[in-house]
């Protein structure tokens, strides 16, 4: 595609007018002012103490915390979606400099990680080398768009003097467990005053001080929100590593890289996030998010109201988890996870008789069916297990249980749709309401009891022309608002009941009964929390020759990591699900093994190996920004206080804004707001969440073009013609994507800087359409914003020989109607700021501008100010240059933001006659614009109308705005 000449476009040589607005021209005022900025440190945002404290009267301000989700700095660079979030925090950040905050806006950098290391491996590199480079690029690239940070309050998550504090806060972690009584975090110390007293009873009724200290880390282990444990892990070995439920895909692959993930038992860190399952659910109530995002929180916290069931056999009891324990009359078998660990315990050596052929599996034993099924059920994935659409497979165990609400004897399978992660591993099928049973049951030729009536059902459900016998039925009948039949046993019925009220008198008289419970269920799994990699945080942790693991004390942090020649992950053959991870860092033996004093006395050691997913960097850094130099504290109190803590409206406290994508819902949204409440109930912050606001900007596409082959063709050499795309005269398709390298369509701001200027940047993002929606990028279209900064340049100095035109007036001299532009203008554009509509705010300053051209003649000075003060939060270089040139010495960054006068911002009145009983009562000037209800608020308000109701009640009022109102008196 062929650009436009931005000299070209404007028809005049450049030498005709040599202080034209031109790229060069815009390039210069750019550094220039880019330099100076940095010079002045005019982004700096004082503290309250320490060593950035600045002026008191700075810090008395409001304050404002601005923040962006931080970039890794991949070797690509950005392209231009890249930064459109940055630039729109940016002018909100200055918008909010011009009224009065003190705003905190800088940006650093999430560089530990998978991607920072494949892109490190790719290019046989070492990671740091690699990563520090791509770092000074991005900085090179985001100082050019002009962003206003506070780059002392700059740093990367792969700082040690960073990461350092990253560890420090695993420890916390580590030395803490969860208080269920007083639902908050405590440090482990308490727990073992509680063990020592005896206050709180350890298990099998023995004192803490018969334990040995590897039963004590047992102990302790149960508890602590950091825990090493044996549980079944995904497991990539494409990727060589381990990956959190967050990072594995709906089909079982993972993320990155698209490799199958297999279940397997490691021994891993884990974090107990789950302990915060339901205060991470309940405060999200006051949380200003989308309620998009806040769904997919809630969603994966999954929390699920329903009742333990106890069903007898063989002298014991099999315990199932169900939301739904009024269906229990309709339990007609039962399924456990294949890995339930009571499957052996209950199978019998032969096959009760009669067993039906097809249960069996054609196994001659249950013991050889159960091996066969758990060995195929091994080989998939969770997901895969639970698709809906799925065959539903399993086999009978051979055992029956008893059903207690009715004595009735009934079949338990193993099957692969029930998980052992979730509830108990074990449900009671309830094939007529539940439809994966109903699929099951259909499968196995198992009975199907309806005991929810569908003629009954108000919610719309499935009921339609269904009768009670599902032997007509396809589908299971799922209603939650009907009424229950065929559910009465001999001291318990719920016949007649809805769900409800069904739902709470059975649990009452399983409680009763001692048989059961009302519980609360959650999805959320615990965040495993160990990677097999090389670039992340070592973890701070030693084991001793028992293989005990301690805490490093606080004066060995930060744990560097140690160089190694081989960083590469051991990746394995992605189907190998048998392989054993291999992490890079037990390579270095010197590291691994170490002779430490813990403060008993010089011992052997060897180090943890694993190292933290990228995920931890991102949990905290919030804070980092506050107090970025601290060596003695995490944050200094008053310093997070300042800018975090609790305000009218935040309960929580947190960041005021924080921009970014969508797609981190679950995983770093979730995972920082675990550590801020730990951190929170240990006594470190005031603030129990970390980001109060949270806003998603929609993505910048770009159109994809390709040959008949499918293949992606360079987008920049892509012609145009009526309306058919060609790539070297081979037509070509063109359709919306992703930008980006691979498919040969991305655009670098570099380009566009170059071409036009930042400012014309940083207007064309914001000018694009509405913040939260995705955009087409278009090259194109980018010079219609130069031509914007050519005429407001133009408007206030002279193209020819670089004067300043403007006239001084009073604004008594100044034609109403530039003064009823100037004000709307004003009016508009702050509450557009405020709102975070740039778009509409460029289209009024648009406005304003071509009245000021339309106009013709010299500007009078006030309306040119004001213009450039509103221009100075989405232009900034070019505002800086023309107040400059104006005559003020100082930035325009710290100057008021231009205030409307109402008086001019109302349109001219119209009059309203009001009538009483027919009669008119009075006469008022109102906007033509007002509406309805308004208008009949000010009539009834009116003294003269007031007097003429006399106190009596109204019948009616008619009104059509702007000009009449008709009062009927009662
Ligand atoms: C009987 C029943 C009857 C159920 C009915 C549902 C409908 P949520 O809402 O996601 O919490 N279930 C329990 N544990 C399971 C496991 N480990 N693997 C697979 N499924 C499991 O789902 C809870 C419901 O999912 C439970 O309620 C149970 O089936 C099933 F008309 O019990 B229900």
């Amino acid at each position: 595609m062929s650009e436009t000449n931005p000299a070209a476009a404007t028809g005049m040589s450049v030498d005709a007018a040599p202080h034209r607005y031109t790229a060069a021209m815009a390039a210069e005022i750019e550094a220039r002012w880019q330099d100076f900025w940095d010079a002045e440190g005019t982004y700096a945002a004082p503290n309250p103490k320490g060593d950035l404290a600045g002026e008191p009267e700075m810090v008395a301000k409001p304050k404002k915390f601005f923040m962006d989700m931080f970039p890794y700095p991949s070797g690509a660079g950005l392209h231009v979606g890249h930064p459109l979030g940055y630039i729109a925090t940016d002018v909100y950040a200055r918008f909010h400099r011009m009224t009065g905050h003190n705003v905190l806006h800088t940006l650093g950098f999430d560089a530990f990680g998978l991607p920072a290391e494949q892109y490190a491996v790719q290019t046989g590199t070492h990671p740091r080398v690699s990563t520090e480079a791509n770092i000074e690029n991005m900085k090179v690239q985001l100082r050019r768009l002009g962003l206003g940070h506070d780059k002392r309050r700059s740093f990367a998550t792969i700082d040690p003097d960073y990461y350092r504090w990253t560890q420090w806060i695993f420890l916390q972690i580590f030395n803490s467990w969860y208080d269920d009584e007083a639902r908050k975090a405590r440090p482990i110390a308490d727990l073992i005053a509680q063990f020592v007293s005896g206050e709180r009873a350890l298990p099998g009724g023995r004192s803490w001080s018969e334990l040995s200290a590897a039963e004590r880390a047992d102990v302790l282990g149960e508890y602590r929100l950091a825990y090493a444990s044996d549980a079944p892990v995904n497991w990539c070995p494409g990727l060589g590593t381990v990956l959190a439920n967050e990072e594995v895909t709906a089909d079982g692959r993972s993320e990155r890289g698209n490799f199958p993930v297999f279940k397997a038992k490691l021994r891993q860190w884990n974090m107990r996030i789950t302990a915060y399952a339901d205060r991470l659910l309940d405060d999200l109530d006051a949380l200003d998010w989308p309620e998009a995002i806040k769904l997919q929180q809630r969603n994966w916290i999954g929390r699920s109201e329903g009742a333990r069931v106890d069903f007898p056999i063989d002298g014991e009891h099999i315990t199932v988890f169900t939301t739904r324990p009024d269906t229990l009359f309709g339990a007609t078998y039962m399924v456990l996870a294949p890995e339930h660990p009571l499957v052996e315990k209950f199978t019998p050596a032969q096959w009760p008789d009669g067993t039906h052929q097809m249960w069996t599996g054609g196994h001659r034993t249950p013991t050889d069916a159960v091996a066969a099924y758990r060995a195929q059920a091994a080989a998939k994935s969770d997901v895969e297990r639970q698709a809906e659409a799925k065959d539903k497979t399993g086999v009978f165990t051979g055992a029956y249980a008893t059903n207690p609400v009715n004595g009735e004897q009934i079949p338990v399978f193993i099957a692969d749709y029930v998980l052992m992660g979730y509830g108990t591993g074990a449900i009671m099928a309830v094939p007529a309401h539940d439809s994966r049973d109903f699929a099951f049951a259909r499968a196995f030729e198992l009975p199907i009891r309806c005991v929810v009536e569908p003629s009954t059902a108000s919610d719309s459900g499935s009921a339609a022309g269904r009768g009670t016998d599902p032997s007509t039925w396809d589908d299971a009948f799922v209603s939650y608002d009907a009424k229950i039949v065929n559910s009465s046993g001999e001291d318990v019925c719920l016949d007649g009941l809805g769900v409800v009220e069904a739902k709470a008198r059975i649990t009452e008289w399983l409680e009763r009964k001692g048989i059961g419970e009302g519980t609360v269920n959650f999805r959320l799994r615990d965040w495993l929390f160990s990677r097999q990699r090389y670039w992340g945080e070592p973890f701070p942790i030693v084991y001793d020759e028992e293989g005990i693991a301690h805490a490093l004390p606080e004066s060995m942090l930060p744990l560097e990591l140690p160089e190694v020649e081989d960083y590469s992950p051991r990746t394995f053959d992605p189907d190998d699900a048998d392989a054993q991870p291999e992490t890079p860092l037990s390579r270095n033996e010197e590291w691994v093994n170490v002779t430490l004093d813990l403060g008993d006395g010089p011992k052997k050691y060897r180090r943890e190996t694993n190292t933290m997913p990228n995920w931890a960097g991102s949990c905290w850094y919030e804070l980092r920004y506050l107090d970025p130099h601290n060596s003695e504290q995490l944050v200094d109190p008053e310093i997070e206080r300042y800018w975090m803590g609790p305000r009218e409206g935040m309960p929580h406290g947190g960041v005021d804004l924080y921009v970014g994508g969508a797609e981190h819902a679950v995983l770093h949204l979730l995972y920082a707001r675990f550590w801020s409440k730990v951190l929170y109930d240990l006594g470190h912050v005031s603030s129990a969440e970390p980001f109060h606001r949270l806003f998603n900007q929609g993505m910048i596409q770009a159109y994809v073009y390709r040959d008949s082959r499918g293949i992606a063709v360079p987008a920049a050499e892509v012609e145009e013609r009526d309306g058919a795309y060609y790539y070297q005269g081979e037509q070509v398709s063109r359709l919306l994507g992703k930008m980006g390298k691979s498919l040969k369509n991305a655009v670098t701001p570099d380009e566009i800087c170059a071409e036009y200027g930042a400012d014309t940047l940083r207007l064309y993002e914001m000018a694009m359409g509405p913040l939260d929606v995705s955009r087409p990028w278009d090259t194109r279209a980018v010079v219609g914003q130069f031509r914007l900064l050519q005429r407001l340049w133009r408007n206030i100095v002279d193209e020819t020989t670089g004067a300043v035109t403007v006239v001084d007036a009073e604004p008594a001299d100044i034609d109403e109607e530039t003064l009823r532009a100037l004000h709307k203008a004003i009016d508009g554009v702050r509450g557009d700021l405020e709102g975070m509509r740039f778009n509409t705010a460029i289209a009024k300053v648009t406005e304003l501008n071509n009245h000021l051209t339309k106009a013709g003649g010299p500007v009078p000075r006030p309306v040119a100010e004001a213009l450039v003060l509103m221009v100075a939060p989405l232009a900034p270089h070019i505002a800086e240059e023309l107040w400059r040139r104006l005559g003020h010495t100082g930035s325009v960054v710290h100057q008021d933001f231009p205030v409307a006068d109402p008086a001019y911002v109302v349109d001219e009145t119209v009059t309203c006659v009001v009538q009483v009983k027919g009669k008119v009562k009075a006469r008022l000037e109102v906007s033509p614009s007002i509406s309805e209800e308004e208008l009949e608020k000010v009539a009834l308000a009116d003294e003269k109308v007031v007097a003429a109701l006399g106190g009596g009640g109204i019948r009616k009022v008619i009104v059509r705005a702007p000009k009449l109102v008709n009062i009927v008196p009662a």
